[in-house]
C-alpha cells in the first residue's frame, strides 16, 4: 500500500537581519507538526529556509561594507544553527540565491509571460519596502503609513513594471475558496481573503527595475523578479519542478504555515499563479497569529526581539538542566499557552509556571515517583503485571481515545488541544498512582504494587511516544530511564496504541530528575500571614547540639544557623541521650497541602520499607511539589501527634536563618532508613 505523504513549509525568511523568536515560533510548529506525521507514519517533507533577494537585503549588505551574497551567507548561516539548537529536523533548507531556484523562478516567469498572463506596464501605488507589498491607500495607516509595519511610512512608488494578469483570475479564486473552504484557516483569515478578492483584484507588479540583487527577468535582463513571486516559488523549486521525483511525490503542500501578516501571498497570489501556469494549488495556508511582547509583534524593525538561544540558556540555568531540555520546554510553551492561530503576549513567567507545572511535575515526577520503587521493591526491572481492574482499564481506554484523537488535531494544527489531550492522560496517570499507593501497598500486596507500577510505567512509554514531536530531548531522556531497547526514535504512533508494550522484566535504568523545578523567589507570605509559627510537628531548626530540642511543642528558637552551635544556653546532654534519638534519612515520596491551612503539608515519606505520614509546616518556604523526590532528615520516633485530624508520625529536621528555612539532608546518597550517627 502507498504510504500518505505530508508536505509542510515555513515561509522563507528574510536575511535582513538575525532570527527571533517570531520565526522560531513559527519554524518550532512546523516542526513539531513534521516530527507528529513522521511518528504517525506518514511520508513527510518539511521545508523552511530563507528569503535573500531584495532591496531590503542588498541594503543591510552595503550597510555592512560586503557584497549581498556574502551577507546572506551570513545570516543565512545563522538561520540554520539556530535551528540545530531548537532541534529543528527540517528536510531541506531552501535558499532563493541558489541556482537550483532562480532556475524554477525564472522558468516559472517565463512560462506566464510566454501564455500571455505578464505584459509590460507601469504600476504606481503606494509600496512598504519593508513588506515589499502595495497598499491601497484605504489600507495604510494613519499617516499613510503601512498597516503591518506600525508608524513606518508607505512610499510612493511609480515604475514600469512587467504585471500579472491577477484579476483575470478573480472569479476563479472566490469559487475555489467556496468549494474548498479549508485552503485557508482559521476560518477568520479566510473571511478576511474572500473579502480583499471580492473588493477586486488589480493585475499585480511582478518585477522591479530600481535595484539588481534579485532574479534576472529572462526576456528583459533590465528588471528582477519582485521578490515574493521569486520566494513563493521557492516551495516548488526545493522539489525541483517541474521533472523533480519529489515534485511528483509531495506536491501539493498539504500546508503552508505562514504568519496572518503575508496570508494575502500565499493564500490570493500564490494559488493563482499556480492554477494560470497549470500546477495544482496547494491544499492549505494555515495563518497562525503573533507573538507579541506588551502587546507589540515582536519584529526587528520595531526593534522588539527576543533571541531564542539566550532565553533557552537562560532557562537552563535557572534550572539547573542542560539547553536542549530548555528549548523543549520553549518549544512546549510556544505550542501549549497560545491557542495555534490566535494571538498571544509571551512572557517569561507564564513559560516557568509551565515548566514547573506541567513538565517537571505532572510528567517529570511521576517518571520519579515510580521508578525508585521498581528499583527497590523489584531488583530494577518492570515488575509483571496482575489483572486488570477498573483502575488499569481506565487508563489503557484513555490511553487509546488521547493517541486516537492526535492525528485529527495535527491535522487542524490544533497543537494546544493535542496537548490537553496528553495531559489529560498523564492526569489520569497520576491519579492512579496516587490512588495505588504501591510505596505503601508493596508490603501486604506486592501483586498489586507490581501491577500499578507497571501500569503507571506504561502510560510513561505511551506519553513519552506521543510528546515526542514537542519534547524531543527530554523524551529521548525518560526513554532511557524507562530502559527500553528500540530507540524513540524507532517508535510509530501504532506503538503508542499497542497498550502493554512495555515488557516485564525490563531493566529500568533510573537517572537524575530531567526537568529540575526552576526555583522562583519564594512566594512570600500572603498578606495576614505572620512567620510560620511552627506547628509541634513542624520543620524546625536542627541545632548541633540537641536537634530535637524544639519538638516538644514549644516554638522554636530562631537564632543560629545550623551549623554554629550559637546557642550558648543549651544544657549540655549525655551522648545516651543523643542515641535515644531515632533520626533518618527518608524520601518524600508524596506531598500535599493540608485543606484549609496557611502552612501544613502532608508528605508521605520512605523510611526505608516503611511509609509514614508526616505532618509539617514548610509553606510558604516550600511548596508541596518541591518535597516530592527529596531525601531528607527526619526524627522517627517522636511520639505520634494529631494534627488537624491526621496523625502526624515523626518530624522532618531544619536550618532556619533569618526567616528562612532549609531542609536537611545528607551529603552522598544514602540509601532511604540509613541511620544518623
Ligand atoms: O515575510 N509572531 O519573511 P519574514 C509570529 N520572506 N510569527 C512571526 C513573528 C511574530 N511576532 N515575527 C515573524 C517574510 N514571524 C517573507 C516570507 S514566504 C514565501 C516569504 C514569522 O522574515 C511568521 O511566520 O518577515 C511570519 O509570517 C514570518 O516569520 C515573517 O518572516
Amino acid at each position: 500500500m502507498e504510504r500518505k505523504t505530508y508536505y509542510i513549509t515555513t515561509p522563507i525568511y528574510y536575511v535582513n537581519d538575525v532570527p527571533h523568536i517570531g520565526h522560531a515560533y513559527t519554524t518550532i510548529a512546523a516542526d513539531t507538526a513534521a516530527r507528529f506525521k513522521r511518528l504517525a507514519g506518514y511520508d513527510t517533507f518539511f521545508l523552511t529556509g530563507t528569503d535573500e533577494h531584495g532591496i531590503n537585503v542588498e541594503r543591510a549588505a552595503q550597510r555592512h561594507g560586503i557584497t549581498p551574497q556574502e551577507w546572506t551567507d551570513r545570516i543565512a548561516a545563522e538561520f540554520k544553527t539556530l535551528w540545530g539548537f531548537l532541534n529543528i529536523r527540517y528536510d531541506d533548507f531552501i535558499r532563493t540565491t541558489e541556482s537550483r531556484h532562480e532556475r524554477v523562478a525564472a522558468g516559472l516567469f517565463q512560462k506566464l509571460y510566454d501564455q500571455g498572463d505578464i505584459y509590460l506596464g507601469r504600476y504606481d501605488g503606494w509600496y512598504c519596502p519593508s513588506c515589499e507589498s502595495f497598499y491601497l491607500e484605504s489600507e495604510l495607516g494613519p499617516g499613510r503609513t503601512c498597516p503591518v509595519h506600525t508608524g513606518r511610512p508607505a512610499e510612493w512608488t511609480s515604475e514600469e513594471n512587467y504585471l500579472f494578469r491577477l484579476s483575470r483570475y478573480q472569479d476563479w479564486l472566490l469559487g475555489y475558496i467556496a468549494e474548498h473552504p479549508e485552503c485557508i484557516e482559521p476560518e477568520s483569515r479566510r473571511n478576511e481573503v474572500t473579502s480583499f478578492v471580492r473588493a477586486g483584484l488589480r493585475d499585480l507588479s511582478v518585477s522591479r527595475s530600481t535595484f539588481t540583487w534579485g532574479v534576472p527577468v529572462p526576456f528583459d535582463r533590465r528588471h528582477v523578479i519582485y521578490v515574493w513571486i521569486d520566494a513563493l516559488t521557492n516551495y516548488i523549486s526545493a522539489l525541483e519542478y517541474p521533472d523533480g521525483a519529489l515534485f511528483q511525490r509531495f506536491w501539493p503542500a498539504d500546508v503552508h504555515l505562514v504568519g496572518r501578516e503575508i496570508v494575502r501571498f500565499h493564500a490570493v497570489y500564490w494559488p493563482v499563479l499556480l492554477h494560470a501556469a497549470g500546477v495544482p494549488v496547494p491544499r492549505q495556508t494555515f495563518a497562525h497569529g503573533w507573538l507579541t511582547f506588551g502587546g507589540q509583534r515582536f519584529s526587528k524593525s520595531l526593534g522588539i526581539v527576543i533571541d531564542p538561544a539566550a532565553l533557552s540558556r537562560e532557562i537552563a540555568a535557572e534550572a539547573g538542566t542542560d539547553a536542549p531540555v530548555a528549548v523543549d520546554a520553549l518549544r512546549y510553551f510556544l505550542l501549549r499557552e497560545i491557542p495555534f492561530g490566535s494571538d498571544g503576549d509571551f512572557n517569561k513567567p507564564a513559560l516557568i509556571h509551565r515548566f514547573n507545572a506541567d513538565l517537571a511535575n505532572d510528567y517529570g515526577n511521576l517518571l520519579n515517583r515510580t521508578l525508585p520503587q521498581v528499583e527497590r521493591h523489584f531488583q530494577g526491572l518492570v515488575p509483571e503485571p496482575g489483572a486488570a481492574g477498573a483502575g488499569e482499564v481506565l487508563l489503557r481506554e484513555t490511553a487509546a481515545s488521547v493517541v486516537d484523537a492526535l492525528d485529527g488535531l495535527i491535522d487542524r494544527l490544533d497543537f494546544t488541544r493535542a496537548l490537553t489531550e496528553i495531559w489529560r492522560l498523564l492526569g489520569v496517570a497520576n491519579k492512579y498512582l496516587d490512588e495505588e499507593a504501591p510505596w505503601r501497598t508493596v508490603k501486604t500486596d506486592r501483586g498489586r504494587a507490581g501491577t500499578a507500577l507497571y501500569h503507571t510505567l506504561e502510560a510513561l512509554r505511551v506519553v513519552t511516544i506521543i510528546l515526542s514531536p514537542w519534547l524531543p530531548t527530554a523524551t529521548g531522556r525518560v526513554w532511557e530511564q524507562l530502559g527500553i531497547d528500540a530507540g524513540l526514535d524507532a517508535q510509530r504512533l501504532d506503538d503508542a496504541r499497542r497498550w502493554g508494550g512495555l515488557r516485564a522484566g525490563t531493566r529500568i535504568r533510573p537517572g537524575a530528575p530531567i526537568f529540575p523545578r526552576i526555583e522562583t523567589r519564594a512566594a512570600s507570605p500572603s498578606a495576614g500571614e505572620s512567620a510560620p509559627a511552627a506547628p509541634p510537628q513542624a520543620a524546625i531548626p536542627a541545632r548541633a547540639a540537641a536537634p530535637a530540642a524544639a519538638a516538644q511543642g514549644a516554638t522554636p528558637a530562631r537564632a543560629a544557623p545550623a551549623t554554629t552551635s550559637g546557642r550558648q544556653d543549651v544544657s549540655h546532654i549525655a551522648i545516651d541521650e543523643f542515641r535515644k534519638l531515632d533520626i533518618r534519612v527518608a524520601e518524600v515520596l508524596e506531598a500535599r497541602r493540608v485543606p484549609n491551612t496557611d502552612k501544613l503539608i502532608e508528605a508521605t515519606v520512605d523510611l526505608g520499607g516503611e511509609v509514614r505520614t508526616i505532618i509539617t509546616g514548610l509553606i510558604p518556604h516550600y511548596r508541596p511539589e518541591d518535597l516530592v523526590g527529596k531525601r531528607i532528615i527526619v526524627l522517627a520516633n517522636l511520639e505520634p501527634r494529631r494534627v488537624r485530624g491526621v496523625d502526624s508520625h515523626g518530624m522532618l529536621l531544619a536550618a532556619e536563618w533569618e526567616g528562612q528555612i532549609g531542609l536537611l539532608t545528607v551529603d552522598k546518597p544514602a540509601p532511604s532508613g540509613a541511620k544518623i550517627t
